[in-house]
């Protein structure tokens, strides 16, 4: 697919989902610069960085995306030769695609350790690294039943039913306003994420952190999946993560809005929980509390108090 096709669809939210949106755009800029012709080396740079931007630009928030972009970037900025900086691209780009396909195994391989025998568990969205947690928890035997929300106003709940359906799993799907209705009945609240800060705070699909608010009201423990590459570096000198507002016609129909003059349509797609509302992250590298951020960050995405300047 050419780079101006995917960075559309991620827009579009066609490629979505945190890990999927970072290995398509690997993907896209590792075809764009194979495609690229004879070019001078700042020219061969400069046009990389140009994509790199169109891609970066589609979603600000899942920090999936820089973080995968990055890895490839580095190669080609730091190229003295022009073959250098082509020669570099496939292989970050493979590995990337290899690591992050290895790292949800090991994901759903130390997630469901975590999960009780006889679990019933919630989730909010739809999340690869959540759902595998699930299905290998499930494989294990120890799933009850998930309760899984609707996820308004893009229904990706519709696509975590199908996949739970799929693998099996009894599920009970339900509006997002009814999770603390049901919360009494949940063990542990198993969700994804699209960023996860220095501090530990867990930025995901908008409605997370009112669904944690309640788990932690129910004393249900809350348990994130998350692979290194969704840490942000950024976070640890104090740069927020910015927060996607898409559409309103996604939440409300254009003629519908366009007669109520009062009324401004909001749509914010994610929201961020808390640290203390959290009680394990799942990495590929292991479990962590989500105070142990820093060290993500610091041992496996190479970022130390020195870039701090
Ligand atoms: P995986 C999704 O965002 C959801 O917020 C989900 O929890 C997160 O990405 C992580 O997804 P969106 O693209 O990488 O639906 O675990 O806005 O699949």
């Amino acid at each position: 697919m050419s780079l101006e096709d995917t960075a559309k669809k991620i827009k579009a939210m066609e490629i979505r989902g945190a890990a999927l949106i970072a290995r398509s755009a690997v993907e896209a800029l590792c075809e764009y610069g194979e495609g690229l012709g004879e070019l001078a080396l700042t020219d061969f740079k400069e046009a990389m960085e140009n994509a790199a931007e169109l891609l970066l630009a589609t979603r600000p928030t899942a920090v999936s995306l820089p973080n995968a972009v990055n890895i490839v970037m580095k190669g080609v900025r730091n190229a003295d030769t022009i073959a250098e900086a082509r020669a570099g691209i496939r292989p970050s780009s493979e590995k990337f695609i290899r690591n992050s396909k290895d790292a949800l195994q090991k994901i759903a391989e130390i997630g469901a350790r975590h999960i009780p025998e006889d679990a019933t568990l919630m989730t909010h969205c739809n999340s690869q690294a959540a759902i595998a947690c699930i299905i290998e928890a499930h494989r294990q035997g120890k799933v009850r039943e998930v309760f899984a929300t609707e996820v308004r106003p893009r229904n990706q709940g519709l696509l975590t039913i199908r996949a739970l359906n799929d693998a099996g799993i009894k599920t009970n799907f339900i509006v997002d306003s009814g999770a603390r209705f049901f919360m009494k009945k949940i063990d542990l609240l198993v969700i994804g994420t699209d960023a996860v800060t220095v501090n530990g705070a867990v930025v995901n699909k908008i409605g997370t952190s009112q669904i944690a608010l309640a788990a932690r009201e129910a004393r249900t423990p809350v348990m994130v999946a998350a692979e290194t590459f969704k840490f942000a570096p950024r976070t640890i000198t104090g740069d927020l993560i910015e927060i996607e507002e898409r559409d309103t016609a996604e939440v409300l129909d254009r003629p519908i809005a366009a007669q109520l003059e009062n009324v401004t349509v909001r749509n914010p797609a994610f929201d961020v929980t808390p640290a203390d509302f959290i009680d394990l992250i799942v990495t590929e590298k292991g479990a962590i509390p989500p105070e142990m951020a820093y060290i993500i960050i610091r041992d496996h995405l190479g970022w130390n108090l020195e870039d701090i300047r």
